[in-house]
């Protein structure tokens, strides 16, 4: 896999294995205020078959070349070439083991791509994936080039009393000047992008976990000083990762020591580096009084994500970036199972799902679609997309549902046994379930190369008089951005037939057409399949596609009175969410399609009572009413509606939905309003559950009384962040500007100025306020002495919360919004490529607006495009929107 010159593409059928063979890697960074200087031998040979002049090719990134030498021979200028990006050794050996000492000099300060080696508030860091490697040395910086590592790291003792890098420390003591040293040794094979060192004065808080054969391993979290009691949760999330993982797949840790280190700037959630996870800090650090139940639930993911990666990226790595999804779908998958079963199944697949429709059916529905498994890329920090990690999540569940439980875990476990120490393909992990399941997926593997989200269409009809059902489904793929091929894919459809007593009913059934049935799953196959169910006594209602069980648009053709009684009666919790929820989007959808201003009702009355039903349900779980009380978010609403959206229109119907619902049930709002808190706080699902409940209870109150007195009495007496941010979320989007709105948003600043992780909260429930004026907020905050395009969080919190999230006040008629934003990216590019690029991404929808925002959206890509200079993560982006 040659890459190619800058702009670029990097294709997946051009792969092909390194010339030479790397067996082992030993680094020296020496630390000092100011720069860092790398010491690199790398022991190389030739592969066989080789041609004898093929030179070596290192890779580099902003590189300055000190030394090179050969067998300890400082090698001659006229043997090698070196330029920032590159490092080419000439006339080396034709067979043999040959060592090669690099001396690079880098200066960590001066890095603000948070790529490669750079501090944070003074604490040494590393970031290596994907291609960060090449920024600390040349290398050969691609994940099929598997090494033992062994590193050293000297500091001043002061600056850095603690030295931390992958794998089992061997060795430490002082040296001359106030400076020590730590040795650290990592046994097991592993690609550049695992790399980390980590340097700094840093807390610490310890704990221990002993695997199933007995091992003990010292745990250790690291933080910022004076933080390390806030790390509780996570090392208990971190322990139940671990005895959860040796439980569901006979997963043991395998070094001396797991360390975790959590810092302020990062450019995404967390990375698996091997034995020495790094952590943005949000995802570790957190109490009751600072965090919301939102992050502890994202905390537990996050650090299972992490921890789970140890097996599935770490000890079988990816082969090449093209099979990314190969780690990160697979391990997605691997924490939604262990969420589910720490919390509750049915809330989690709420959660997932919704998530899925937010992030991923726009993007595979738009300008920036790809497959799962990407044929091709110019960037690839491009593509670590909601694509490749919850619909790569979707396939794993799908392969799951189609091998079964029992059979899934003997895939599993040979894919474990089978590659162990690898890089793998795609192919390869396919290959597992067809050996152990003894099932055929070539078609199924068709998931991985098209791209684009299939429309699943069911119809069903009744025969009175013969008492048969008959079900028919249809898929179909329409040709998308991608230009990937739109062939008839392996739909497992999970179902039931509910009778009025609420219970699913026994059917003999019969199928034509492509597809096959077992008890409970149709597994669609062809185009067109229709299925006859004989015996019944009743027309049932039809429950498709039961917890989501394939990535689908589903187009069911199911009247009101059927959607309302399986909203009511679905033994499946999930799609009895689905049936309230496809019947309020349906509403707000269709009344979108109404002109601003519009006043006829948005939403039926026996649709707001058949909400109300289930939020009033004391007989279910309180996280479940809170989910059946969220109305669709705006942005998928309009994603919905798809051409000519107008998002004035679409925040009018939501709003005046939340009016009507607020109206009607306010009785019962205030009921499970005062059913609120708990006497001692708790992070568990069940007290969350009654939290969010809650919370969702005072938002419908707040908009039926129009007026903010519960909820600033709510904010004042809060005793946690969840009830604290979400009554000032309530009086800053539902009441902007008023005195007491601004009082509360004073004093939330005031009590937490210290705390940047809860200032990221303040300066994202601005952003997101839904009204005009929010620009003239999001202006002014930009200019407030605590916002810096130099920390990714608040960058994140302020222009990509407006972008993402602010339906209103980013798609100004005027197109003030998106210029706003355009001129921020602008300037971030030159600090931060990854996050300019990422925030980029909210303008792929551009086409589905109004005339009016589509072509101040448009020319706002476009000036973009044209700006000299621009990195090649957000060149790529833009120019992928416009295509
Ligand atoms: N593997 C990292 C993501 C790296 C992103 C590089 N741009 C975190 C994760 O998915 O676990
Ligand atoms: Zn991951």
């Amino acid at each position: 896999m040659q890459r190619t010159e800058d702009g670029q593409t990097v294709k997946l059928a051009d792969y092909r294995p390194t010339d030479f063979v790397l067996h082992g890697v030993d680094m020296t960074l020496m630390l000092f205020e100011g720069h860092a200087e790398i010491a690199t031998t790398l022991t190389l040979e030739r592969r066989a078959g080789v041609a004898a002049d093929a030179p070596l090719v290192l890779d580099g990134d902003e590189l300055i070349l000190e030394s090179l030498a050969l067998d300890g021979e400082t090698l001659s200028p006229s043997r090698y070439v070196a330029t920032p990006e590159q490092l080419t050794v000439t006339g080396l050996a034709e067979s043999g083991r040959f060592e090669l000492a690099i001396g690079t000099r880098i200066a960590p300060e001066a890095n603000s791509k948070l790529m490669g080696l750079f501090r944070s508030n003074g604490i040494w860091c590393s970031q290596c994936e994907a291609e960060g490697f090449r920024r600390i040395t040349y290398f050969l910086d691609r994940p099929d080039v598997l090494a033992p590592y062994r590193v050293r790291i000297e500091a001043d003792r002061t600056a850095a009393p603690i030295l931390l890098s992958n794998g089992n420390p061997v060795e430490a003591g002082d040296l001359e000047g106030g400076r020590h040293f730590a040795v650290w040794d990592d046994p097991f094979n592993k690609p550049s992008y695992l790399f980390a060192v980590v340097a700094g004065d840093l807390d610490l808080l310890t704990d221990e976990f002993v695997t199933m054969s007995g091992r003990r391993v010292a745990l250790g979290i690291y933080t910022e000083k004076g933080r390390a009691p806030q790390a509780a949760y996570a090392m208990d999330a971190l322990k139940r990762s671990m005895a959860w993982d040796e439980r569901r797949f006979g997963r043991e840790y395998d070094l001396d020591v797991f360390n975790v280190v959590a810092i302020a700037d990062f450019n995404m959630g967390a990375m698996e580096n091997k034995g020495l996870n790094v952590f943005n800090h949000k995802y570790v650090l957190l109490d009751q009084d600072i965090a919301t139940d939102g992050d502890y639930a994202g905390v537990e993911t996050v650090i299972a994500h992490e921890y789970f990666h140890n097996w599935t990226g770490n000890r079988i790595t990816c082969r090449d970036w093209f099979q990314l999804c190969l780690k990160e779908g697979l391990t997605v998958y691997r924490d939604q199972e262990f969420s589910a079963d720490e919390r509750e199944r049915t809330v989690q697949r709420i959660g997932s799902v919704r998530r899925l429709k937010a992030h991923q059916f726009p993007e595979d529905q738009g300008p920036l679609q790809h497959p799962v498994r990407p044929g091709e890329y110019r960037e690839i920090n491009n593509f670590y997309t909601a694509t490749v990690y919850d619909k790569g999540a979707e396939l794993v569940r799908m392969i799951a549902t189609l091998a079964g439980e029992a059979d899934f875990r003997k895939g599993m476990d040979l894919y474990f046994e089978r590659h162990d120490g690898e890089a793998a393909t795609i192919e390869e992990f396919i290959a597992c379930f067809e050996d152990a399941a003894g099932i055929d997926l070539s078609q199924f593997a068709l998931w991985y190369v098209q791209a684009g989200t299939p429309t699943l269409a069911v119809s069903e009809s009744w025969d009175d008089e013969a008492r048969t059902h008959v079900v028919t489904l249809r898929q179909s793929l329409v040709p998308g951005a991608a230009g990937t091929g739109i062939q008839p894919m392996v739909l497992p459809v999970r179902f039931g037939l509910v009778g009025g007593n609420g219970e699913d009913r026994d059917a003999a059934a019969s199928v034509s057409g492509g597809a096959s049935l077992k008890d409970d799953l149709i597994v669609l196959t062809g185009r067109e399949a229709s299925i006859t169910f004989t015996g019944l006594p009743d027309r049932p209602y039809l429950s498709v596609l039961r917890d989501f069980s394939a990535p689908v648009t589903l187009d069911h053709e199911q009247g009101e009175a059927d959607r309302l009684a399986l909203a009511r009666l679905d033994p499946n919790l999930f799609n009895r969410w689905r049936a309230l929820d496809d019947l309020i989007s349906g509403a707000l959808t269709e009344a979108s399609g109404r002109p601003l201003g519009d006043t006829a009702p948005v939403i039926s009355e026996a649709v707001v009572e058949a909400l109300l039903a289930s939020a009033g349900d004391d007989g279910l779980d309180p996280a479940f009413r809170a989910q059946a009380l969220a109305l669709p978010g705006e942005a998928d609403i309009a994603r919905q509606i798809g051409v000519d959206v107008d998002p004035d229109r679409v925040h009018e119907v939501v709003d005046a939905a939340r009016l009507a619902i607020g109206t009607r049930g306010l009785a019962m709002f205030e009921r499970l309003h005062g059913l609120a808190a708990d006497a001692h706080f708790s992070p568990d699902a069940a007290s969350a559950g009654r939290r969010a409940l809650a919370n969702a209870a005072l938002g419908y109150l707040s908009a039926a009384r129009q007026e903010p007195a519960a909820a600033l009495a709510q904010y004042e007496a809060a005793t946690n962040m969840t009830d604290r941010i979400g009554a000032l979320a309530i009086l800053a989007h539902r009441f902007p500007g008023e005195a007491s709105t601004e009082a509360a948003l004073d004093d939330f600043y005031r009590r937490f100025e210290g705390d940047d992780l809860v200032l990221d909260k303040w300066f994202a429930l601005q952003a997101a306020a839904p009204f005009n004026g929010a620009l003239e907020t999001v202006i002014r905050l930009a200019g407030h002495p605590r916002f810096t395009m130099r920390n990714p969080n608040r960058v994140r919190a302020l222009v990509g919360t407006f972008a993402a999230s602010n339906q209103v006040a980013f798609h100004r008629p005027d197109g003030a919004g998106y210029r706003w934003v355009a001129e921020k990216l602008a300037a971030l590019d030159r600090i931060n490529p990854q996050i300019s690029a990422r925030i980029a991404t909210t303008f792929r929808a551009w086409r589905s607006f109004e005339r009016g925002r589509r072509s101040q959206l448009e020319q706002t890509l476009r000036q973009l495009s044209e700006i000299k200079g621009l990195s090649k993560d957000l060149q790529d982006i833009v120019d992928r929107s416009l295509k």
